[in-house]
């Protein structure tokens, strides 16, 4: 009699740039991903490693992401390889059992980008299934102990961190790798997520049954939000430039505002790649390009 080949638990790692995404399945899969220093990240790409875990020998696909902030790959970018990856595995009906979203707890102060990160995080998942979200912080060997336990709380009860999901029910465990590597806090994470079922992230759901393009879906609008900050700013840096431009006559000046204005113009192009990446194969009159147009960009 044929057995039935048992269906692997996927579990899909995200978070910043340099929080230890690599470095934590390299240790519970004992493999050898590239691990990155502090800011470069080192996936660029989706990459999925396979296990198996435990006495039951359950197999296991960790899935190893890109982080938004990236150095190298704009936001746009890394959702849209996200994206494009959680809609083919959805298609395929290969459905992910968990999410393991990493912080680093050695971080004194929560910056922008870290906030922007986890609202990123929020969206992709929506409000379904966050049992089987589990936050992961990490570098606590970096920090006094004191310090990092009243960051965690503070990351537990800000409405704009991780108190929201806390409060559906996702999990908050720490990663220590001071005393065995990380080994034993790294398979109580992933005990807590083996025994669950699949789930459908809301990102899926944009994508793939309600058949919504990625700059519609509520991850893509984060991005467009920014977008159209950004897009704002520059502007206005511009504007200031040139207006210091036709005031000044001193030719220093005038050669360090030109070359303020070539940044910005950089700047600027930057920005509309970044548009034009999140919305391929849209119909031009997509709403954020009208935005954009309406504001002179
Ligand atoms: N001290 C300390 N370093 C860590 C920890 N986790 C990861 N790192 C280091 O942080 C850097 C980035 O790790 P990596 O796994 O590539 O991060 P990723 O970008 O999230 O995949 C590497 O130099 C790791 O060795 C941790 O818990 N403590
Ligand atoms: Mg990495």
């Amino acid at each position: 009699m044929a057995t039935l080949e048992k269906q692997p638990a996927i579990i899909a790692v995200m978070g910043a740039t340099g929080v230890g995404k690599s470095s934590f399945i390299n240790t519970v899969a004992n493999h050898k991903l590239l691990v990155g220093h502090a800011l470069d990240s080192c996936t660029k790409e989706i990459q999925e490693v396979r296990l198996t875990w435990g006495k039951e020998r359950t197999p296991v696909v960790l899935v190893d992401t890109p982080g938004f902030g990236d150095s190298s790959m704009s936001d746009t970018e890394v959702l849209r390889l996200i994206a494009k990856y959680l809609a083919t595995s959805h298609k395929k009906g290969t459905k992910l059992t968990g999410i393991i979203f990493m912080h680093r707890i050695s971080d004194s102060k929560v910056e922008g980008n870290t906030r922007r990160n986890f609202n990123m995080f929020r969206q992709l998942c929506g409000t379904n299934n966050l049992r089987q979200v589990v936050i992961v912080t990490t570098w606590w060997d970096r920090v006094e102990k004191a310090d990092a336990e009243r960051r965690e709380q503070q990351l537990r009860n800000d409405k704009s961190l991780f108190k929201l999901m806390l409060d559906s029910n996702a999990q908050l465990r720490r990663h220590e790798i001071r005393h065995d590597g990380g080994i034993g806090s790294a398979k109580a994470i992933l005990d807590c997520l083996l025994h669950l079922n699949t789930m459908d992230l809301s990102i899926q759901t944009q994508l793939v049954k309600e058949k919504r393009s990625l700059p519609v879906t509520d991850a893509g609008s984060v991005i467009n939000h920014d977008l159209i900050r950004e897009a704002r700013r520059c502007l206005d840096s511009l504007a200031a430039v040139q207006e210091e431009l036709d005031k000044t006559k001193d030719v220093a000046n005038r050669q360090a505002l030109e070359e303020e204005r070539k940044e910005l113009l950089e700047e600027k192009k930057a920005i509309r790649k970044q548009i034009k990446t999140l919305s391929k194969g849209l119909n031009e009159r997509f709403l954020l390009w009208r935005i954009l147009s309406a504001m002179g960009f």
